[in-house]
């Protein structure tokens, strides 16, 4: 299907062990014939050792395999070869590769004919995508899974039962004459639900798995003072915020990621909220309440070495309706009369902590564990799907709710026929199989050069 020969490094430009350079197309052999010394003794995807050399001299040795078509990567004629990681000596080889007529190629071109070549699905080349991405250990096992085919089985599933349901109902006009149903409407109907149930399944799953790629946002705050971004240093193990005793320190919020238990959090520290005492104290606490607002998760910070005031019961009823864990921090220098008093404000229960010792903070991580697994129950059957795949199911959503309905009001076969090949489209596109070129431009240029 295509004619030209493509090349691109495989790994980043910077100055590391090796580097590796791929080649894909009609062409690639004769690359290696015209710059590989030892491609004499070259097995099919085996490891062999050689020169580079070009206009008589050597650019490199290197271990190089070729891949002969269809049983590459792409589909077609590949080569993989290792050089070492100078990005002057990687440049030198695709000059030379560049002068037998062999092009630079385009990011995602090596995945794109992968799947023009029909050797993954769009959902696949989705998953490769994540996986070299991936910021979190939960991601990076979804888009394997999905890698292997997760997401496109069951698609394709749900496709080849409604292409046997339309077939079952369209079979029935053949022999309206004769009065035989192949299926009775009631039985097409209990059929659709079934398809309408799994797509509604893999929106959901598709969704979760959408969120917790951006991460989850975990805001930490309370009035000044009460260890705020001591408490951010500590769950990021490095002294990120300003820590000092000098009230409204942090003014600005300040985000990081972290993971816990496999799944990434945007953690945000926040300016300590209270009666500012300036301009850029006001903006600040402007920003905690925003920042509050947009978090799925809010962590509040109480000193346990002081009385709770009015100011941390106003954060406390501000947190209403909110995913939210409580913390009493300094429990280090506390005393339980006072921790007594500032459990009876706190639903749920605060955790007993302290920035200085530690204490607390597996603690707290259950607790945010627990949150995300109550919140994300489906996160372990989850996808990395793009908003592209999200749409189709939605549509793909619509299409079988109104097929249902024209079973429901028994309307004539040909009418939910046509619905129900509208989802078969877009099931189709989901996987690839309908795609227009430019959507498919737009999906493997965003993938890395030499994917
Ligand atoms: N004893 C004790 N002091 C703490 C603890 N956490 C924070 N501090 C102190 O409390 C003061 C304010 O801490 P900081 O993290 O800047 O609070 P923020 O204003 O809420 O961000 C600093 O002097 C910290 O050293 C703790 O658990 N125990
Ligand atoms: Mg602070």
């Amino acid at each position: 299907m295509h004619e030209d020969t493509i090349c691109a490094p495989a790994t980043p430009p910077i100055n590391s062990t090796l580097a590796i350079i791929r080649i894909s197309g009609p062409e690639s052999f004769r690359a290696v014939e015209l710059l590989f010394s030892n491609y004499k003794n070259l097995k099919p995807r085996s490891a062999m050792f050689g020169s580079i050399i070009h206009n008589n001299k050597i650019i490199d040795d290197v271990i190089l395999i070729y891949y002969p078509s269809p049983n590459s990567f792409s589909g077609e004629d590949m080569v993989e070869l290792f050089c070492h990681g100078n990005r002057l000596i990687v440049h030198r080889i695709i000059s030379a590769l560049n002068q037998m007529g062999i092009r630079m190629a385009e990011p995602g071109e090596f995945s794109k004919r992968s799947f023009l070549n029909g050797k993954i699905d769009l959902t696949e080349a989705e998953a490769i995508n994540h996986v070299i991405t991936a910021k979190s250990e939960w991601e990076i096992d979804t888009a394997i899974r999905q890698m292997h085919g997760a997401l496109k089985d069951i698609i394709n599933t749900v496709k080849n039962d409604t292409i046997l349901l339309k077939a079952d109902i369209e079979a029935g006009i053949d022999f309206i004459e004769e009065e035989i149903e192949f299926v009775t409407y009631e039985q097409a109907g209990i059929q659709a639900g079934k398809i309408s149930s799994l797509i509604y399944s893999l929106i959901t799953r598709c969704k979760t798995g959408e969120k917790l790629s951006r991460g989850i946002d975990v805001t930490i705050c309370g009035k000044p003072n009460v260890g705020k971004s001591s408490i951010l240093n500590l769950i990021l193990n490095r002294e990120r915020a300003i820590v000092s005793a000098i009230p409204g320190t942090t003014r600005d919020t300040i985000s990081e990621s972290v993971q816990i238990n496999g799944i990434e959090i945007n953690l945000t520290d926040t300016a300590g909220i209270h009666a500012p005492d300036n301009e850029i104290e006001k903006i600040g606490i402007e920003l905690s309440h925003k920042t509050i607002e947009k978090a799925s998760i809010v962590i509040m910070v109480i000193d346990g070495s002081a009385e709770i005031t009015d100011e941390d019961r106003n954060i406390i009823s501000e947190l209403h309706g909110k995913q939210k864990i409580f913390l009493i921090n300094k429990s280090d220098i506390s005393n339980a009369r006072t921790i007594k008093k500032i459990q009876d404000h706190t639903d749920p229960p605060s955790i007993l902590f302290s920035a200085k010792t530690g204490e607390g903070l597996e603690k707290l991580r259950d607790a945010i564990s627990k949150i995300l697994a109550n919140e994300f129950v489906e996160y372990k059957d989850s996808f990395v799907a793009d908003m592209r795949i999200i749409d189709l199911l939605e549509k793909s959503a619509e299409n079988i709710s109104r097929a249902a309905e024209l079973i429901n009001y028994n309307e004539p076969v040909e009418i939910i026929a046509f619905e129900m090949q509208a989802l078969i489209d877009n099931l189709s596109g989901i996987t690839g199989e309908i795609t227009p070129d430019d959507i498919l431009g737009s999906i493997f240029s965003r993938f890395c050069i030499g994917k």
